[in-house]
């Protein structure tokens, strides 16, 4: 196997319990302990957290007792070897944010999404990382009518000002996802998320996050996506999965449903240097739902195997041939030269 210089990381919610809008977990609830010891067994070095992965309960406990927790959550990721990737704060969940969290239509709502992810800069720094990602799940409209766009984008604008105010440090990174659970959400794309943080009062702090799936249901090429957020050196974190087609969310294992687009985002990631600053490379992926105990950890080990050998596909990767054929605009057999790379023949 190529030798890799790349970081790993994943979250918590990838250790899923098989849990779906139709039916309950079918695996057993693991304990963050437990979590954390796997993926430490597994070769990863950083773990992503929501902000109440962090803190569980965190709207019951005091600011003080949600640092202090977070502090000695510090303590044990230090002494496991463990770096915290990110935090996120879950701004869809609570009910404060049924209607949107920064863009909910009543005024108190949205002041409680900006005070909780206040509190996630809070949490961020106590565990020793500068970077927010943001996945805007609600925001975005079920019923067109019933909120403006361009009001939507002041309400962003307003939101993001008010975190690199509270936070001089913070990085804030937007994870875009073009629906699910919206019908259509107000940052649907990484063009969206870095056009948006043109407006904001320090654009230089705000940048974003690709995952796999959702480019693929943006009907875009994650590798494209890769490379034209690279080109604005604003790509901070990177959720690598596999999505067929425009259905659900599938947060597949890493080239499960297309090997070809798979090999493409890590070439990309080889072209232009990602991770060179440290930014490290997460596996956003649930293992599937039939999925037995025992095989717990497999859509993990996999990803991560799989990005392996595919980092060797683009390390070995025949420039020379290819910019031959690209010369004599012989795109026909550049595809060949590309599947015949893949299969190895
Ligand atoms: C959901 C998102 C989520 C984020 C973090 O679709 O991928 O898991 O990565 O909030
Ligand atoms: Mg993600």
């Amino acid at each position: 196997m190529a030798k890799s210089q790349y970081r790993f990381c994943v979250g918590p919610w990838n250790f899923s319990a098989g849990q779906d809008p139709y039916g309950p977990p079918v695996r057993e609830e693991k304990s963050f302990d437990w979590k954390l010891k796997a993926l430490k067994e597994l070769g990863f070095e950083g773990m992503m957290f929501h902000d109440d992965d962090a803190v569980p309960d965190i709207d019951s406990k005091s600011a003080k007792q949600v640092l202090a927790e977070a502090r000695a959550l510090k303590r044990q990721l230090d002494d496991a070897g463990v770096v915290a990737e990110m935090v996120a704060p879950r701004l869809w969940f609570a009910p404060q944010t049924v209607d949107g969290a920064f863009t909910s239509n009543n005024p108190k709502h949205r002041q409680y999404a900006i005070d909780r992810s206040k509190q996630t800069c809070d949490i961020a720094r106590e565990l020793g990382t500068d970077i927010l990602v943001l996945w805007l799940a609600r925001e975005g409209s079920y019923l067109r009518e019933s909120k403006s766009a361009g009001q939507a984008t002041e309400h962003l604008v307003t939101a993001f000002d008010a975190l690199l105010k509270h936070d001089k440090k913070i990085r804030l990174a937007i994870e875009p996802k073009p629906n699910e659970p919206m019908d259509h959400a107000y940052l649907p794309t990484i063009g969206h998320a870095l056009a948006i943080a043109q407006q904001t009062r320090d654009p230089k702090r705000v940048g974003c996050v690709i995952e796999s799936a959702h480019s693929l249901l943006s009907g875009h090429d994650p590798a494209d996506d890769i490379e034209f957020a690279m080109s604005f050196k604003k790509l901070w974190s990177l959720h690598l999965n596999d999505q067929n087609g425009l259905k659900y969310d599938q947060d597949k294992p890493f080239g499960s449903a297309n090997l070809r687009v798979a090999f493409n985002q890590v070439r990309a990631l080889e072209r232009t240097g990602y991770g060179k600053n440290g930014e490290f490379v997460c596996f956003d992926v649930h293992p599937f739902r039939t999925t037995r105990e025992e095989h717990f950890l497999q859509h993990l080990a996999n990803s991560k195997r799989t990005f392996v050998h595919l980092l060797k596909k683009a390390r070995t990767y025949p420039e020379k041939e290819a910019a031959r054929l690209i010369a004599d605009r012989n795109y026909q057999d550049l595809d060949q030269l590309v599947l015949e790379h893949l299969m190895g023949v």
